[in-house]
């Protein structure tokens, strides 16, 4: 019997076909002109082999009990009942709290688990942890940890970037030249966190180039832009120097808006000192930049004299801030737009993360979204989000961030529910040293992950397939139903399920469930959240119904615009109520990676540096094409996406060349930190010195009892650095290391990240 019915992922929305217990065959959403390839992952993932399929808990655990050790990721597992589950893991908690406090429980569980509002695994968690008197938390995410910090300082908000960003046919009517820093990646615009029903960036980009818009796309790779565009192959990491270089045309020939610098922004001059070189002695000219981006400096000049001709929209992908010294590029994105006079002006001014994610360029809704509260956290310690392995190696010592000198705490129980820290953390190895200290690490997922992997006690979760929910997003016109699709695999459970257990044994289950099953929890979400409206939505029962809510948005937006028309009434949440090209608050920080103003720093990894004389290759750790992260990395679409069963690693026909390496070759990826293997595509679409390796292969160690052991699927994070954007932000640097490659030779290990780890017996 197969039945078909409608959900929806983060990378869109489908109609599935079911039969035998699993998703049989996927149908993008009808209006969907675009779908994302990741949707061919969804079949077979119900049953695949790597599930979880019973509690599980680390022998050496279950035999010593909790406390460090550095067997975890290599230890075997043992099968227990969900009421042993529950009993050890209620009292390991009631443990933690008694003896060491809530502070001591890391529930930061950064992650983007499923689509659905109400089984959203971290808000699952964190309303539980809170019921239990809190925990350490983690701020702002690995998308955005630079952004997140600066941009509020000096443009008054990070949201509203994204979710009030110039519209696609705003673009399409009024911007005459894009100059895309990051290009924009339509690879990209599959996804958007809650789910997704229309994808329509590549169509806007259609009608854009028929009515005669020009693109320059600054990237080292040229398809981040598809289409007609000028492909300027910028060094990674140099697009600060860029910037500057433009800006300085605009500065020295007279083509800064100095009536809008004086009106809507802050210290200006200041920064034109920098920019003059006028206290370092260096003018920031488009000779000076093209030294340190590889880029024709007549064609900068050119370039910036047409910016300021034309109505220009300049977009700083997310990429940028992914980086160590992440916080300039938006932030110098911003000024050179500031310096065009064209922000809030339709099709003018500035964007950040069109190709990034497809929410930029979208219209966003009228109105809030059904939510599940999570609570109030007591606990005040917290970490900005990729200090995580600095928190579990460095406990009570102190870290500065955002203008605050922090204490580490002193972590015991570490939990993690929908995400996967082997996806998205920097420098494995060093992760893994960190997964020793605790006495305890959680996991729920549905899949093996290398977390679950590396867990004391593992949590099988069903999946967004197996229970009933629902979600949308806040750039989406469609609140879609979420209906089961089948019955939970083996013993899986609904994490909401799990956490009542665990609040009814810790004796606040009351607290945590307010009396409500699952189903009950929906029906009040969406109706709590009806009477929130000015406008009249059907019953739950209609919408279930139905399938889908279509709810009105706002069309037309120009990214700032308000402010532009009237800076006084519609003042920015920064000190000076102004755009801050000169932050006095950043400046007065005194740090030394971050300053007052935007400015060129040059990084450690990169291809001018020394660091490029032993690893003499930039290698680009980007989103995967045919997948969200790690999410589905067994799935069809991803699969073949594999040369040689390794993850694809993209290089210039001249470095492979250089190497000896033809298509299909595996080759060792390596650097100071760690190594992995992947399979060669030789691509002309790469700068050369350039390799791109994309995020989501699951880390599959060769000697899983050995932290430094060379990965033999090709996981990027072997190779990046965890040391944060700077001072200010601590965001995450997985976007870029230098890396050599060569060719491995004799017979490449099996994959085995997939398998179900075999459960011991008692
Ligand atoms: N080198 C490098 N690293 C990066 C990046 C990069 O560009 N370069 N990008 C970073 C970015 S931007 C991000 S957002 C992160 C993403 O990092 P993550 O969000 O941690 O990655 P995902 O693979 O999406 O992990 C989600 C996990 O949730 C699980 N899951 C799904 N549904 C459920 C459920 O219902 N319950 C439970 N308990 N679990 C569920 C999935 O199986 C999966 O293991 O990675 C970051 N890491
Ligand atoms: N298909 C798919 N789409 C996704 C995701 C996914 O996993 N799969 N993840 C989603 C998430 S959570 C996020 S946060 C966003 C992330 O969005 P982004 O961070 O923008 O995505 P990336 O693919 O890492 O980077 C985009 C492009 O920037 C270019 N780039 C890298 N470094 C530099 C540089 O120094 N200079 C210049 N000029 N260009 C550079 C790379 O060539 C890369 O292809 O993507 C979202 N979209
Ligand atoms: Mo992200």
């Amino acid at each position: 019997m197969s039945t078909a019915r409608s959900s929806l992922t983060h990378w869109g929305a489908f109609t599935a076909t079911v039969a035998d217990g699993d998703i049989a065959a996927v149908r993008p959403w009808g209006e969907d002109t675009d779908p994302a390839p990741a949707l061919g992952n969804l079949p077979g993932s119900v049953r695949h082999v790597s599930r979880v399929t019973t509690p599980a808990v680390r022998r050496g655990w279950l035999r010593d009990g909790p406390g460090p050790s550095s067997r975890r990721g290599a230890d075997e597992f043992v099968a227990v009942s969900w009421d042993e589950l529950v009993e050890l893991l209620s009292g390991e908690l009631r443990r933690v709290i008694g003896v060491h406090g809530n502070e001591a429980i890391f529930g930061g569980s950064y992650g983007w688990s499923s689509a659905g509002r109400f089984h959203h695994a971290q808000s699952q968690v964190h309303r539980f942890l809170n019921c239990l008197g809190g925990y350490t938390f983690s701020r702002h995410s690995y998308s955005l940890g630079a952004t997140g910090v600066i941009m509020p300082r000096v443009v008054g908000t990070h949201d509203d970037l994204f979710k009030r960003s110039t519209q696609w046919d705003v673009i399409v009517e009024h911007t005459g030249l894009m100059v895309c820093f990051g290009g924009v990646a339509l690879k990209n615009t599959g996804v958007n966190h809650g789910g997704t029903t229309a994808h329509p960036a590549r169509e806007a980009l259609d009608r854009y180039a028929r009515k005669g818009g020009r693109v320059v796309s600054v990237s080292p790779l040229r398809d981040d832009f598809t289409g007609a565009c000028d492909w300027w192959p910028v060094r990674p990491g140099t697009d600060v120097a860029v910037m500057l270089g433009l800006a300085y045309v605009l500065a020295t020939e007279g083509l800064a808006d100095e009536a809008f610098l004086e009106s809507h922004c802050t210290g200006y001059r200041r920064f034109e000192r920098y920019l003059l070189g006028l206290d370092d002695g260096v003018p920031k000219t488009p000779r000076w930049a093209a030294e340190i981006c590889g880029l024709d400096a007549d064609q900068l000049v050119e370039l910036a004299r047409q910016m300021a001709a034309e109505r220009t929209l300049v977009t700083v992908s997310w990429s940028l801030q992914r980086t160590r010294f992440g916080e300039q590029a938006p932030w110098m994105g911003l000024t050179l737009a500031a310096m065009l006079g064209q922000i809030g002006l339709p099709g003018g001014g500035f964007g950040h993360g069109y190709g990034s994610m497809n929410e930029p360029g979208l219209t966003p809704l009228r109105c809030g979204l059904p939510r599940l509260p999570q609570g109030v956290n007591p606990v005040r310690s917290f970490i900005p989000v990729a200090a995580v392995s600095d928190m579990l190696l460095h406990p009570g010592e102190p870290f500065d961030y955002n203008g605050a000198r922090l204490t580490y705490p002193d972590i015991r129980l570490v939990y993690w529910a929908g995400g996967n820290p082997f996806h998205h953390h920097q420098n494995l190895p060093r992760l893994r040293r960190a997964l020793h200290r605790p006495d305890t690490v959680v996991v729920h997922d549905p899949y093996w992950t290398a977390m679950a992997r590396h867990a004391d006690i593992v949590v099988p979760s069903t999946t967004f397939a197996e229970r009933d929910d629902l979600s949308g997003s806040r750039n989406d016109p469609v609140l879609m139903a979420m209906p089961k699709l089948t019955e939970p695999y083996a013993h899986s459970r609904d994490d909401y399920d799990t956490f009542a257990a665990l609040a009814s044994a810790l004796g606040v289950g009351a607290e945590f469930t307010e009396g409500r099953t699952s189903a009950q929890w929906l029906r009040h979400m969406y109706q709590t959240w009806s009477r929130t409206l000015d406008f009249e939505v059907p019953t739950f029962d209609e919408f279930w119904a139905h399938g889908h809510l279509r709810l009105p948005t706002e069309p037309g937006l120009t990214l700032l615009s308000e402010f532009r028309s009237n800076p006084h009434r519609h003042r920015l949440a920064t000190p000076s109520g102004r755009i801050e090209i000169f932050s006095a608050d950043i400046d007065g920080f005194g740090y030394d990676d971050c300053a007052g103003h935007p400015r060129w720093f040059e990084p450690a990894e990169w291809l001018g540096g020394e660091l490029a004389q032993r690893y003499p290759l930039h290698l680009l750790a980007n989103q995967p094409v045919t997948r969200l992260h790690s999410q589905l990395d067994g799935g069809a679409a991803s699969q073949r996406s594999k040369v040689a069963g390794r993850e694809p690693i993209r290089m210039s026909p001249g470095d492979a060349r250089a190497r000896g390496l033809t298509d299909g070759d595996v080759v060792r990826v390596f650097n100071d930190r760690g190594a992995c293997l992947a399979g060669v595509v030789v691509d002309e679409a790469l700068r050369p010195q350039v390799v791109q390796l994309a995020t989501g292969a699951w880390y599959d160690p060769l000697d899983p009892s050995d932290p430094d052991s060379l990965c033999v699927h090709g996981n990027p994070n072997m190779l990046t650095d965890d040391l944060g954007t700077s001072s200010l932000a601590r965001g995450c640097t997985g976007a870029h290391a230098l890396v050599q490659v060569e060719k491995f030779t004799g017979e490449a290990p099996p994959v085995r990240a997939y398998e179900r780890p075999v459960l011991a017996a008692r």
